[in-house]
């Protein structure tokens, strides 16, 4: 029976994605869902999209674009680089891309086009961070959203176990689907060092960026994988943590 497995931010950490996937050993069947959030942080951000791409090639893979993706692709793409991009993590983005040849650039854009604003599958949907329209994903006023909203994630974490679903106050956003799987925001801010479960939404962000871990997920039975804390696998980077 093959798995699905989702996989929370990387952020540069090719390190720690290679031995996450490791850890979960997938089978050529299974399929690999990625939550977005691949570039910026670590010092690997080019890297772990030449790896995203290999992966591509032995299983069948989703990728769902994450805000920090949108921001390094605008770049490659010729716009001037965002301030807020820069103090988010771009330096290293666009250090690990320094010298790369117009076929590799080509390569690299080809594959940030591909990226998924979000998916959906049945009753389950996969976004980076979230959505805000009452009837769903394909009625938002914004894409940007997908990319950046954190009030679902908000809601979700007051909502839990405190209003039932039977309310009339209980947020339409969350009956749209059994299972909401989304990264974006660490679970790390909460002192969470695993994947978090809210209502229905399932953050996998486990705060690769920062002193946290890459972990992957299977969708079915919630079992998961860690990779080491990040950091240590990147002696003397600061990733996205603030100078001291
Ligand atoms: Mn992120």
């Amino acid at each position: 029976m093959a798995r699905t497995f989702v996989i929370g931010d990387i952020h540069g950490a090719l390190k720690g994605l290679q031995q996450v996937i490791g850890r979960v050993r997938p089978k050529k069947d299974d399929r690999l869902i990625f939550l977005g959030d691949y570039v910026d942080g670590w010092s690997q951000s080019r890297q772990v999209i030449d790896y995203l791409m290999q992966l591509d090639q032995q299983y069948s893979c989703i990728f769902i674009k994450g805000n920090h993706d949108a921001w390094c692709e605008e770049w490659m793409r010729g716009d001037s680089p965002n301030p807020d991009w820069l103090l988010h993590g771009g330096l290293a983005s666009m250090q690990s891309y320094t010298g790369i040849s117009a076929a590799d650039m080509r390569t690299h854009l080809a594959f940030y086009d591909r990226m998924l604003p979000y998916y959906e599958e049945g009753k389950r949907l996969f976004v980076h961070a979230g959505f805000t329209h009452m009837r769903g994903p394909a009625r938002e006023y914004s894409q940007m959203n997908f990319y950046w909203d954190r009030t679902l994630w908000e809601m979700a974490l007051v909502v839990d176990k405190h209003i039932p679903k039977e309310s009339l106050v209980y947020p339409k956003r969350l009956l749209l689907y059994d299972e909401i799987f989304i990264g974006h925001t660490p679970t790390t801010n909460y002192d969470v060092e695993v994947p978090m479960n809210k209502c229905n939404v399932w953050n996998v962000d486990t705060g690769a960026a920062f002193m946290g871990r890459i972990s992957a997920m299977d969708i079915d039975t919630k079992s998961f994988w860690q990779s080491d804390v990040v950091q240590l696998l990147y002696p003397g980077e600061r990733g996205r943590n603030r100078p001291v």
